[in-house]
């Protein structure tokens, strides 16, 4: 058995070491939950309820652990982590109502009693990337769990020790060790099983567009189904008349918080060409005084990126040539630092303006009027979320009805509530997650009719 070493990206120090599930292993697990999906989907809809909220307790009993693992594994803040903890507790509260209200249909038909059961649909696989390790995690495994379906998960290579522990809370909790598996590893490995290994039933994926793209191909082999989070190069779009005091303060947390590795992050601001020069002027002291160092420390903003081989991505984009317009701060030394950087492309051609950086780096352009405004925001192929900044809520709306993209905040740049829908428009994803409808993903619609004839 091979191993990964865990780092804290932080400091560069080597945390723990984490043995890597092989392709072997993984057919084992996903046989284990085939074996275990009769039990559980029999479990009754209250006991399974219970047992749910059961774990979310022993989620909320952790979550100052959970949170510190975050912040040595991933380098969140610790404001952060204490809030991903926290929103795994309250996915799994939320979807141990779906159990007792799994209801299906009845249709009227001539000649008898038509009825609709939603099914399980046996063993469900959950794929996890290293951005947001715990609400992602919790995103998939909760309504899969509600619906009756077993679970095996994967966390990625990089950030399983959250994953691990919330398997350990599960089993505390009385859910049976093979309801719910951990099975850290590589996608290239325990991955692709899950992909492969025809007793898999569904695939729920977040990570790059590029992976997601593969994994559709792969699912396609045996009609398997998918729900696929993918990236985002996300708007931000100002208008002259917004509260402009207000936008530019807001701008740094829409795209620097989790250091921009966020699939929502807002890495475009597209600013109305009128008030352009004053948003900027707001803008600066706004990026320079972003909290960056310790993610232990209470009062950090942004800590590091990933990992060095992230670093060297994300600082790819910047070199002497870049249109620079002014900068954070960044501690030095060990760890894998990079400053809140704002740059001035010339047009959306430019990769600053077009590619998701998926690290601090925020690009600025003008835009004439509303028309225009849209059509910008649009013109890319991913289409996750965005923001818009006005005064004029019919403005507001129009704009949100235009942009192509699944989660629209007006003058805020919120994202993610664990009870309304989440999910891309375009090469963003396929489904959707989270809010009242997810557990039907989870499930399959049998109609089964009753002839009442004699
Ligand atoms: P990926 O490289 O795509 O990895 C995501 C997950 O897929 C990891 O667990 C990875 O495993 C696994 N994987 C890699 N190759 C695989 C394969 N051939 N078969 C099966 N699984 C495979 O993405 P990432 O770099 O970790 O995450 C960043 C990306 O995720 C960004 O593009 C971001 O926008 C997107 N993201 C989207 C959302 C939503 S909700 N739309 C949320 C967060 C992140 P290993 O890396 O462990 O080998």
């Amino acid at each position: 058995m091979t191993s990964f070493a865990v780092i804290n990206p932080a400091t560069e120090e080597v945390v723990r070491s984490v043995a890597l599930t092989s392709a072997e292993e993984t057919d084992t697990a996903i046989a284990r939950a085939r074996a275990a999906f009769p039990a559980w989907r029999a479990v009754s809809p209250g006991d399974r309820a219970r047992l749910l909220r059961r774990f979310a307790d022993a989620v909320e009993g952790d979550i100052e652990n959970l949170a510190q693992l975050e912040v040595t594994n991933s380098g969140h803040t610790i404001g952060n982590a204490r809030w991903e903890a926290g929103n795994v507790r309250d996915v799994l509260n939320y979807y141990s109502a779906s159990p007792e209200r799994l209801i299906g249909k009845q249709i009227p038909v001539p000649g008898g009693v038509n009825l609709t059961f939603a099914e399980p649909l046996g063993v469900v696989s959950v794929i996890v990337p290293w951005n947001f390790p715990m609400p992602i995690a919790g995103w998939g495994f909760a309504p899969a769990l509600a619906a009756g379906n077993t679970v095996v998960l994967k966390p990625a290579e990089l950030t399983p020790l959250t994953a691990i522990r919330l398997g350990e809370l599960a089993r505390e909790a009385g859910i049976p060790e093979d309801v719910f598996q951990v099975l850290p590893g590589k996608g290239s490995v325990v991955g692709q099983r899950f992909v492969d290994n025809p007793a898999v039933r569904k695939v729920v994926f977040t990570g790059s567009t590029e992976v997601g793209k593969q994994i559709m191909a792969g699912c396609a082999a045996q009609v398997k189904r998918v729900t696929l989070e993918l990236g985002g190069k996300n708007a931000n779009i100002v208008f002259a008349d917004a509260d402009l005091e207000k936008a530019a303060a807001r701008a740094p947390y829409g795209v620097f918080d989790n250091a921009g590795q966020d699939c929502c992050a807002r890495s475009l601001i597209l600013v109305q060409a009128s008030a352009y020069d004053k948003f900027m002027e707001l803008l600066e002291p706004a990026v320079k005084g972003v909290v960056v160092g310790d993610p232990g420390l209470e009062a950090t903003e942004m800590g590091p990126l990933i990992s060095a081989q992230h670093k060297q991505k994300v600082s790819s984009y910047i070199s002497s040539d870049s249109p620079v317009a002014f900068r954070g701060s960044a501690p030095e030394g060990d760890g894998f630092w990079f400053p809140p950087t704002v740059v001035t492309p010339s047009g959306l051609q430019d990769p600053l303006a077009s590619d998701e950086i998926f690290g601090p780096v925020v690009a600025v352009v003008r835009f004439e009027d509303e028309a225009d405004a849209v059509k910008m925001a649009n013109h890319t192929e991913y289409g996750l979320s965005g923001s818009i900044w006005t005064r004029d809520v019919g403005r507001a709306l129009r704009v949100s009805r235009g942009v192509e993209a699944g989660n629209l905040s007006v003058n805020s740049h919120s994202s993610v509530r664990y009870w309304t829908p989440f999910g891309g428009f375009k090469q963003s994803g396929l489904g959707r997650e989270l809010g009242p409808d997810a557990v039907d993903a989870f499930t399959e619609t049998k109609n089964v009719f009753i002839s009442t004839e004699e």
